[in-house]
């Protein structure tokens, strides 16, 4: 870290994208958030913001729906992604979800860093796993975030910590494993620290 503190002074909604083509026209760098429907992503947003609900969650799982970009510091976007493998929706609407993520992901190029998040309770599912192996494909440096630590005793956390560190020890692309908690905060500072330096960042050379 520098010697002054990285600060969010501004965040606002700016459009969606139904289709996952790259809808925003400009040069500014995107810091994305990725993960299974319910995992809380939308709430992690919120978290680092410092904005009870500007991206909006729910106990419904599928509550996003549409890729939204967020424009922070009037520098750089959060992108929210909708959420994966959620049970209640149909076949169709799941590949299309899948198409969606996977056009997005390859082609935009001003993406710097997906925060890719799981709850960290759960091993990773099959399309966890396919996520951060397109992420890994595709050389884009994530950052993974076991988030609702709050919810684990001190014991149950040593052991979940433990499972996490040696599943993504092959994947060059994972920057970091970090618990976190969207209710507590837990970890928002060192998280905010990751943001600075991947926003700022230049442009990856992975094609
Ligand atoms: N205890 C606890 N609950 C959390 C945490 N993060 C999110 N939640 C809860 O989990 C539920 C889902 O959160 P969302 O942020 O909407 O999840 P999402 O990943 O954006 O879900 P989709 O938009 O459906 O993909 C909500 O009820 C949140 O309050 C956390 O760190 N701890
Ligand atoms: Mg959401």
């Amino acid at each position: 870290m520098t010697g002054t503190e990285f600060r969010i002074l501004s965040s606002e909604f700016i459009t969606s994208s139904a289709s996952g083509k790259d809808i925003v026209d400009d040069d500014m760098n995107q810091i994305v958030f990725a993960g299974k429907s319910n995992v809380g992503k939308s709430s992690l947003i919120n978290s680092l913001l410092n904005r009870k609900k500007l991206a909006k969650t729910g106990n419904t799982p599928g509550k996003t729906r549409l890729i939204n970009f967020f424009l922070i510091n009037s520098s750089f976007y959060f992108v929210d992604i909708p959420g994966y493998g959620y049970a209640a929706v149909s076949r169709s609407e799941k590949q299309k979800w899948g198409k969606m993520i996977k056009i997005y992901f390859s082609g935009s190029k001003n993406i710097r860093l997906s925060i890719t998040i799981l709850d960290i309770r759960h091993d990773p599912g099959e399309h966890d796993i396919r996520l951060i192996g397109m992420l890994e494909e595709l050389k884009l440096p994530q950052l993974i975030l076991l988030n609702k630590k709050d919810k684990l005793s001190n014991n149950e956390l040593f052991v979940r910590l433990s499972v996490f560190s040696k599943l993504f020890k092959e994947y060059p692309s994972v920057v970091d494993v970090l618990p976190y908690s969207a209710v507590k905060h837990f970890n928002r500072e060192k998280v905010l620290e990751y943001i600075e330096s991947y926003a700022a960042g230049g442009p990856i050379d992975n094609r």
